[in-house]
């Protein structure tokens, strides 16, 4: 319960024996004071604007802050993304993930054609076991899953085990050093983007940088028409997704999860894009393997 004192030093409580107004209980209904209000700004306040606009611009501009040298970045918190994050998070390892969306979870949320539901096979549900989401098995080596908890498990598994997530920050850019390496990124309010301001970015830098923006290979897009990058794929490009073809998909990707140019890995369906391999729809295992797979890369390229 709140306590306030008027002007004469009476306290008030909750407003019982108060005039009510418009749906307001007022303390003094002539000069419309709110039975809640702080007359004297020396007294703490029970619940003040400024107070909670200070709470969250603090430890906002804190993380920020923390972020801005990081051991890995990830683009992207699709299934992929969170994954890496998770994993590299438990070993210890400074991490943030950076999203475009306001949402987390990438294509988790829409299931296939928006039945919101996935498949994994046995390898993926090790992952979700790992992270804590229930599965249905449906037949052998078929396991269903909820987009719903899966995405807002695997959100809050990564967060507690230390990742930063950010969302609503769109990579607009890298930073690069030496022989092009890629040392970080170049960051942007997605609102900013969707506004098209002319508003400079900023940058944080990271010993790896992750491209899992999934379908898109943003980063490895940016690195190959930016930089002229070659990238360690057949042609030195990114060669593009090709049509679904689940079992090949799948088996494909965690060998193409790999540093495919100095200091930037590829995960998830971005892997899959990056050496022409095919998409797999609604089945998910592959991008928590994938993932996972990412971490393991990390975790060894940083002890190197
Ligand atoms: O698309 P997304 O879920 O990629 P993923 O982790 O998983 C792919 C599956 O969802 C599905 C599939 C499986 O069969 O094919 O499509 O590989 O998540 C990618 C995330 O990256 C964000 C984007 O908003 C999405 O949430 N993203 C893309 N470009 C940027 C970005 C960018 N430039 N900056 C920040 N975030």
């Amino acid at each position: 319960m709140f306590a306030v004192k008027d002007t004469a030093g009476h306290t008030y409580g909750m407003p019982f024996g108060k005039e009510k107004l418009s749906g307001v209980y007022y303390r003094d209904s002539r000069a419309r004071v709110p039975a809640f209000a702080r007359t004297n700004p020396k007294e703490p306040s029970p619940m003040d604007e400024v107070t909670i606009s200070r709470a969250i611009i603090e430890s906002y501009t804190k993380e920020l802050l923390d972020a801005l040298e990081l051991d890995v970045a990830i683009v992207g918190a699709g299934p992929a993304g969170l994954t890496a994050a998770f994993y590299l998070a438990q070993a210890g390892v400074n991490v943030a993930v950076f999203e475009r969306h306001l949402s987390i979870g990438g294509g988790i949320w829409g299931g296939g054609m928006m039945f919101n539901k996935l498949v994994v096979q046995d390898s993926g549900k090790r992952v979700l076991d790992d992270l804590g989401v229930s599965t249905v098995e449906y037949q052998p080596d078929y396991h269903i899953v909820g987009a719903v908890e899966m995405a807002s498990t695997m959100c809050s598994r990564a967060v507690k085990a230390g990742a930063r997530i950010f969302n609503l920050i769109s990579m607009e850019d890298v930073v690069i050093r030496e022989g092009d390496r890629v040392s970080g990124l170049v960051l942007n309010w997605s609102a900013v983007q969707i506004a098209n301001l002319h508003i400079d970015p900023l940058a944080v830098r990271s010993k790896l940088v992750i491209d899992a923006t999934g379908h898109a290979c943003e980063v490895c897009h940016l690195v190959v028409n930016k930089l002229g990058g070659r990238l360690r794929t057949a042609d030195g490009t990114v060669m593009g997704e090709r049509s679904m073809w689940a079992e090949i998909a799948e088996k494909d990707i965690a060998e193409h999860t790999a540093e495919v140019y100095p200091g930037l890995l590829v995960a998830g369906m971005a892997a899959n894009a990056a050496f022409g391999a095919p998409r797999m729809g609604p089945i998910f295992g592959g991008m928590l393997l994938s993932g996972k797979r990412a971490a393991e890369l990390s975790v060894e390229l940083l002890k190197s």
